[in-house]
């Protein structure tokens, strides 16, 4: 009892100095990280050696405010400093396995030294330090009563895929520019570098297209409804229309611009030729069905009849009409402007979901079949896809598509998104297709991950374990062919950025460590004791997460 008392009285009196040094818990796992007894006591005034170089600029300035924040010390930025206390080094490793996006650290008595071939390693590189840094270094106030030290370690990493996604649906509820970028440094902690967006849907057309002026001003304008599916009912012709919005081209050159500084692409998606009813309520001549004047922007909750299983029976034609020639001026123009706003070598066409009972009805579709001897509706919609292919070819673009244009039969140059499960990316890969392997089983975000009764109930659900049991190179599947992985928030039903945050995380910490760690480095019970660390970092940002992720209700 005594020799208790004492231990006790040594632990709370003890100087912080003495105090067993935390665990250490990076998400994602690094490929190779050793301690060594000790630790790097930040100084009062911290000083960050870089070299000047421009693409460096947001790398300093995120070590700056994260190291001066919670510490209160003050953090100045040269690129010479004998006493720097963090050594940024450019084009110093003699490693080649780093690539362009891997680093080294090394922190010593000296401070801590970070090495990388390129800017984007040192990037990696600055969020990992932070990791390392006790989780109060989160905080948005000053904190006392921290000792600020980095464990002695050397550190070397480097991702499994190029392609470390995840897509964000800012087409069923509109979410701003500013959220946008939210999201985009919120990724980025986890060595996340491809933001998929998803910008037009039935409920909504979220950029402006200048030669194409009522897709915003007619389509970017829904109804306000919040429930669970089918739990309202469709607006009325009058109902105002307030809710929803759009990026403008100079919000989206900000963006582009922010995920650029940050070593992030910007995968654009415009989804057709279904999921459309925003672009037909704008240009009703889109469609082949007559009375589509009259079609108003509305969920896709209640267009959809999946009752007949798939593809499902549309009630209202939100499909563009692929007989139409209209439909390919229009799709060139969307491509046109697409293409000088986004830089990445990618488009993404959607393709998913086609209803095709309003084609089944349509004689010009008929006249089309007999034209090019198209047997299948199936068939139909590859005629469409090829015709979009040279559209974006046209503009210097690759195009991807999610899995249904494999069926489609689209040509080997169009990449392919798997999403229903991984078969799909399995055969594509085999065909010779780019896959990316996005699928419902792993990777959707939007699914349930916690007790119902807390969240918003949704047809499936997707738990935290599942999440990282995701490997995006299948077995029996050409590793080459696959460029990696992405995590899939859809937002019929997340209302806010609170709630974006809260379905991301901590499964998105998972897909992060799918995507970037060595598959030999994976291990569950480790992740989720890295994971409760970083719950402690993210209340400490005032970050939402969803914590019941481990109860057995399922
Ligand atoms: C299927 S994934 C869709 C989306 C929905 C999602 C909801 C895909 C290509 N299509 O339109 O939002 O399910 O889980």
């Amino acid at each position: 009892m005594k020799k208790f008392r004492l231990l006790l009285l040594t632990a709370l009196f003890a100087p912080a100095a003495f105090a067993q040094s935390p665990r250490i818990a990076i998400i994602p796992e690094p490929v190779s990280l050793t301690t060594k007894p000790g630790q790097f006591i930040l100084p009062k005034s911290i000083s960050i050696e870089a070299p000047a170089n421009a693409e460096l600029k947001t790398t300093t300035a995120f070590l700056q405010k994260m190291l001066s924040t919670a510490t209160g010390y003050n953090v100045s930025i040269s690129n010479t400093s004998a006493a720097a206390a963090v050594r940024l080094q450019l084009n110093k490793t003699s490693n080649p396995t780093l690539g362009t996006e891997g680093y080294q650290i090394n922190v010593s008595s000296n401070g801590a030294v970070l090495k990388a071939n390129t800017p984007v390693g040192l990037f990696y590189a600055a969020q990992t330090l932070i990791q390392l840094l006790p989780p109060q270094i989160e905080s948005v106030e000053k904190q006392s009563n921290v000792q600020w030290s980095l464990p002695f370690v050397d550190i070397t990493d480097y991702p499994r895929f190029g392609w470390r996604g995840l897509m964000f649906d800012v087409a069923r509820h509109f979410f701003t520019k500013e959220e946008v970028k939210h999201f985009i440094d919120d990724m980025v902690r986890y060595k996340y570098n491809l933001l998929h967006l998803h910008l037009a849907d039935d409920e909504g057309w979220r950029i402006q297209i200048n030669s194409l002026p009522k897709l915003t001003e007619v389509g970017a304008w829904n109804v306000k409804k919040e429930g669970y599916f089918g739990t309202f009912s469709p607006p009325t012709p009058d109902e105002p229309r307030t809710y929803g919005g759009f990026y403008t081209q100079d919000d989206i050159r900000e963006i582009v611009q922010y995920a650029k500084e940050r070593f992030v692409n910007v995968l654009p998606e415009i989804d057709m030729p279904a999921h459309c009813l925003a672009a037909i309520a704008s240009y009703p001549e889109l469609s082949c069905t007559e009375g589509a004047d009259k079609y108003r922007v509305r969920s896709g909750e209640q267009i959809m009849d999946w009752s007949h299983g798939a593809p499902p029976i549309a009630m209202v034609d939100n499909v563009l009409c692929p007989a139409n020639e209209k439909v390919y001026e229009f799709a060139d123009k969307v491509m046109t402007e697409l293409a000088t706003l986004f830089p990445f070598e990618y488009i993404h066409v959607g393709g998913d979901e086609a209803p095709h009972n309003f084609w089944e009805k349509d004689p010009q579709i008929k006249t089309l079949m007999n034209r090019e001897g198209l047997k299948t509706m199936d068939a139909v919609q590859g005629y469409f896809e090829r015709r979009l292919e040279k559209i974006v070819a046209s503009k210097g673009k690759k195009m991807i598509g999610w899995d249904e244009v494999l069926d489609a039969g689209v040509s080997k140059s169009t990449a392919i998104m798997s999403w229903r499960g991984v078969k799909n990316g399995i055969e594509a890969a085999k065909q010779g297709h780019d896959v990316v392997m996005t699928p419902t089983t792993y990777a959707y975000l939007d699914y349930m991950q916690a007790d119902p009764v807390i969240e918003s109930r949704i047809y499936a659900s997707l738990r935290l374990n599942k999440t990282y049991e995701f490997d995006p190179v299948s077995e029996g599947v050409d590793a080459a062919r696959i460029k990696g992985g992405q995590g899939n928030l859809w937002t019929e039903q997340v209302y806010n950025y609170r709630q974006v945050q809260y379905m991301l995380w901590p499964r998105a910490f998972a897909l992060a460590e799918d995507f970037w760690s060595p598959k030999n480095k994976k291990n569950w019970d480790d992740f989720f004791a890295r994971t409760e660390q970083h719950f402690a970092r993210y209340n400490e940002a005032e970050k939402k997460y969803a914590p019941s992720v481990y109860d057995p209700i399922f």
